[in-house]
């Protein structure tokens, strides 16, 4: 069944049928110190303002019965997917793979790899191991969507610049129409996030579209 979805730069048409919602490594690496996020210098407590409309998507994506797929960045235990120049770039205080306070810095299966726990994924729904900052690279993402016959994608996570817009663009490249929740992304720099989002809905709708949480809500509650 169809419905809008007020959105910029013009109303978002959603199928919901054909939809999923993909949250972007919501894992403590990120939003927690001690992890990678804060390891390459950043204030991860500016990215908890994303959690609670994460949780009124996911539920709300719950109740509506979309397919929900969660992602992690996180790398092989042996560290195989991981290339040289991304574990070596910059200098990070804890590179990839080495020890920290919540286990090795972005391995899968270490608890900073772990989704938060407000955002849990119940067991039916798919989480999602990348080892790049776009969610297609080398993961199975594409043939998960295409089994489905999902054709739209809303987005949220973290963080907006980095993971979220680089899996848009791969989305938007491969034909999926890709809706970003506002409130529910959010960048260590604020600045980057506003210019991500202008990025994304400029040229009309170039990458895809954004609107508010409770507009996408409502939207999926049929309220609208
Ligand atoms: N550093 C940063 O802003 N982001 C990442 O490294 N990964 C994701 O965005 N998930």
């Amino acid at each position: 069944m169809a419905h809008l979805i007020k959105a910029q730069p013009f109303d978002f048409q959603i199928d919901l049928s054909r939809t999923a919602l993909i949250i972007i490594d919501m894992q403590r690496d990120f939003i927690e110190p001690g992890g990678f996020g804060e390891s390459l210098g950043n204030d991860v407590s500016k990215l908890a303002k994303a959690i609670q409309p994460c949780r009124d998507l996911l539920e709300a994506a719950r109740n509506t019965g979309l397919l929900v797929i969660h992602t992690k960045e996180a790398h092989a235990a042996d560290l195989s997917d991981c290339p040289p120049a991304k574990r070596l770039r910059g200098d990070a205080s804890l590179r990839i793979g080495d020890p920290g306070p919540m286990g090795r810095i972005l391995i899968d299966g270490e608890p900073g790899s772990e989704i938060i726990t407000e955002l849990a994924p119940l067991p039916d729904e798919v989480v999602l191991v990348k080892p790049g900052k776009g969610a297609f690279y080398n993961t199975s993402l594409k043939d998960i969507l295409d089994n489905k016959n999902i054709t739209q994608l809303i987005f949220a996570g973290v963080t907006t610049e980095v993971c979220v817009q680089s899996t848009m663009r791969e989305a938007n490249d491969r034909g999926y129409e890709c809706l970003l929740a506002e409130e529910a992304t959010q960048s260590y720099f604020e600045e980057f996030k506003a210019s991500t989002l202008d990025m994304i809905r400029a040229q009309g709708a170039i990458v895809g579209w954004t609107a508010h949480v409770t507009d996408i809500v409502s939207s999926l509650q049929g309220e609208v």
